[in-house]
């Protein structure tokens, strides 16, 4: 079996992104040795020695990347961009997990005067967005249940992911404006394109080909 320092180390985000991930790194012939869903471990090996998965929160997964202690990861982009991705790759947009990034805000709202308050749990996607239009916003950060924002006048509106809609419709509000399409996407740090190049291109060439041939199958 390979070294540990070895391995290839693939930061996977828990939650729903993992149902989608898992399928195509199966069909790239890497498979977790036990059911990570019902596993409270943190490392898995895989049916290939020399690649291990980590299952970490998706927020943590951009920091695992670029300090390049994974050599590759897997996480929405709307983790990328509030995270800010300076060390690591952009390698393959995966085609899972799509939803939008939106503004949002009571259907029924008045109209703001003053300045916008913003609530978020993408304080830096929220910053850039209206900046860069030119709008002066106070952005308060969040941890969840942003929609709760609006409705006890603790913000005007909410940046926040958008599917169905249909929970933004629960609570009255309204999406407004699209700030970005997302999906998950493959990630690498600088560091392991540099030292394990050879390696890591047959597993993403793999990954291509799976997300391909996802996509063939769905239309
Ligand atoms: O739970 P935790 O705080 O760790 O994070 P999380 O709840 O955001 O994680 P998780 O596993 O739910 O989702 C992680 C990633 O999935 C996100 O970073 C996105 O890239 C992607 N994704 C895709 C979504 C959705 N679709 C989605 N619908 N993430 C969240 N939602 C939530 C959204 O926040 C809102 O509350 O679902 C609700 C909206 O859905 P609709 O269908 O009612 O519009
Ligand atoms: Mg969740």
């Amino acid at each position: 079996m390979a070294k540990p320092t070895d391995q290839i180390t693939i930061a996977l985000s828990k939650g729903r992104i993992l149902k989608e991930t898992l399928p195509l790194f199966a069909a790239a012939g890497i498979e977790p040795l036990e059911d990570i869903h019902r596993s409270r471990k943190l490392i898995f090996e895989t049916t290939r020695p020399d690649v291990r998965f980590i299952h970490i929160r998706a927020t943590d997964v951009p920091t695992y990347v670029e300090y390049g202690v994974a050599d590759l990861g897997v996480a929405g982009k709307d983790v990328l961009m509030e995270h800010g991705a300076d060390e690591m790759y952009e390698l393959l947009d995966l085609d899972i997990a799509r939803c939008r990034l939106m503004t949002a805000r009571l259907v029924d709202a008045e109209p703001v005067l003053g300045r916008m308050k913003v609530a978020t749990k993408f304080v830096n996607v929220a910053k850039r967005y209206f900046a860069e239009q030119g709008r002066q916003v106070d952005v308060i950060k969040l941890y969840g249940g942003m929609e709760l924002a609006p409705i006890m006048k603790l913000a005007d509106c909410i940046v926040d992911i958008v599917d169905t809609g249909n929970t933004l419709k629960a609570n009255g509000l309204m999406a407004e404006e699209h700030i970005a399409d997302i999906s998950s996407r493959l990630v690498a740090s600088r560091l392991a394109l540099k030292l394990k190049d050879e390696r890591l291109n047959p597993i993403v060439e793999d990954l291509s080909r799976a997300v391909a041939e996802r996509r063939k199958a769905r239309a």
